[in-house]
């Protein structure tokens, strides 16, 4: 059988973008150096990556589109925090991004990862922005990279 996966390298070359959702910044500025720290770690130029912010994560799938438009990217990664409050302001806006994101990813076909957060308490959210669940936004990262080598593997 052969297995195509790809591997966890950059070459340099890549350029690449993470877009923010500021809402819960407290939250997704972590979640942002989770983001930066693993694309310098797996061999990222610092001068090929943008952080492109947004209000909130509603707004994330509108940047993602045209960020993609501009032809400038190879990959995104998205990165946000929904916490639940007491309405339902948070079921609208989590479902929202998340669809958005798939949507637009699968327009372009370049690799863009989901790395925003939706949680019932701060606490979780904490717990996934660089403390015991680990950085939600460093997986976004890492995920990006490895589909850009499946991508180049796959011929693409
Ligand atoms: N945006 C978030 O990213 N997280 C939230 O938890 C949130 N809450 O709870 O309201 C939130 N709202 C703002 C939203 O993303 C938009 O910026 C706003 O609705 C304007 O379009």
């Amino acid at each position: 059988m052969n297995v195509i996966e790809g591997k966890l390298r950059l070459n340099g070359d890549e350029k690449i973008a993470i877009i923010n959702g500021r809402f819960n910044h407290i939250i997704t500025d972590r979640l942002v150096e989770g983001a930066q720290d693993a694309f310098l770690r797996h061999g990222g130029n610092a001068d090929n990556l943008d952080l492109l912010l947004v209000p909130g994560a509603f707004e994330v799938p509108f940047a993602l589109e045209k960020a993609l438009a501009s032809g400038k990217y190879d990959a995104i990664c998205c990165v946000g925090a929904v916490i639940r409050g007491a309405t339902p302001h948070f079921d609208y806006i989590s479902a929202e991004a998340t669809k958005g994101i798939a949507t637009v990813a699968l327009k372009y076909g370049k690799p863009v990862s989901n790395g925003v957060l939706t949680t019932d308490t701060i606490e979780q959210a904490i717990e996934r922005a660089g403390s015991k669940v680990g950085n939600k936004g460093s997986e976004a990262m890492i995920t990006i990279i490895e589909m850009l080598d499946l991508y180049a593997e796959m011929g693409n």
